[in-house]
């Protein structure tokens, strides 16, 4: 019989709270949304720790990667002097999520990256970010909208003929904004999936090889809400099945 497509969950080193005796320590985290979104997607979910000479093993172990959420990246893995509006960054999750980003294209694994996840994707391929979406546009619309988690607030227009439209068959989606950040100009090998009604990138895909997809908003957290975005999360996990098989019959 099959076993379910293993998902691996590239880990985030967060701050431990102050209340804990070990408050000098980073923690392994992730949130527990992208977890629960794998397992109604039907795969197995595994958390992968930020421990860089580990990267091929970790790897061994999965069918597909699912980049998450999370800090900014350090502008400098783009070549930009940080700015005063980017963010608090921690350059051990991005030097050890490039790295696991990298070595799983050359696996051909499956990747879906969100928000931070989706950035990564297109800095790894050697693509820029604005620092803050409104030195893209000040008239842009609201997109650090962080009241409103599980509930749509804006809508994108998907791309004709995108794995993304194909993924949902539907023109447009309404999708949740928690972000401060945004594509700039694309890495090699990408285009773009969604844009919003401002202009600005809401989604990304490669353009051939290994199925490769960000989104710019939050499809894990609107699962709390209903199960419009599942198909994102089994998307991913049909294409983790032809890597077992593919690992079967190599
Ligand atoms: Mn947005």
């Amino acid at each position: 019989m099959s076993r379910k497509p293993v998902i691996g969950i590239a880990g985030t080193l967060d701050t431990t709270p102050a209340t804990s005796p070990f408050s000098a320590w980073k923690r392994d985290i992730t949130n527990e949304a992208y977890t629960s979104s794998l397992v109604k997607a039907g795969a197995t979910p595994i958390l992968l720790p930020v421990v860089q000479s580990e990267i091929e093993n970790l790897l061994d172990l999965c069918d597909g990667l699912l980049f998450p959420g999370g800090g900014d990246i350090h502008p400098c893995f783009y070549h930009t002097e940080k700015h005063g509006l980017c963010g608090e960054t921690e350059e051990r999750n991005d030097v050890f999520q490039l790295e696991l980003f990298k070595e799983a294209r050359k696996r051909n694994l499956p990747v879906l990256g969100i928000c931070r996840g989706a950035q990564l994707i297109n800095v790894a391929l050697g693509g820029t970010l604005h620092q803050d979406y409104s030195l893209r546009s000040p008239t842009s619309l609201k997109h650090n909208h962080y009241q409103a988690v599980t509930e749509g607030f804006h809508t994108i227009n998907l791309e004709q003929d995108s794995q993304l439209s194909k993924c949902f068959n539907n023109p447009s989606l309404w999708v949740n904004s928690l972000h401060h950040q945004q594509i700039d100009t694309l890495g090699t090998g990408l285009h773009i999936a969604a844009i919003c009604e401002d202009g600005g990138i809401e989604a990304i895909e490669g353009k051939e090889g290994p199925y490769l997809l960000g989104v710019q908003w939050h499809p894990e957290a609107m699962m709390r809400s209903s199960e419009e975005m599942l198909p994102l999360f089994t998307c991913l996990v049909e294409k983790a099945l032809f890597t077992i098989h593919n690992k079967r019959y190599s």
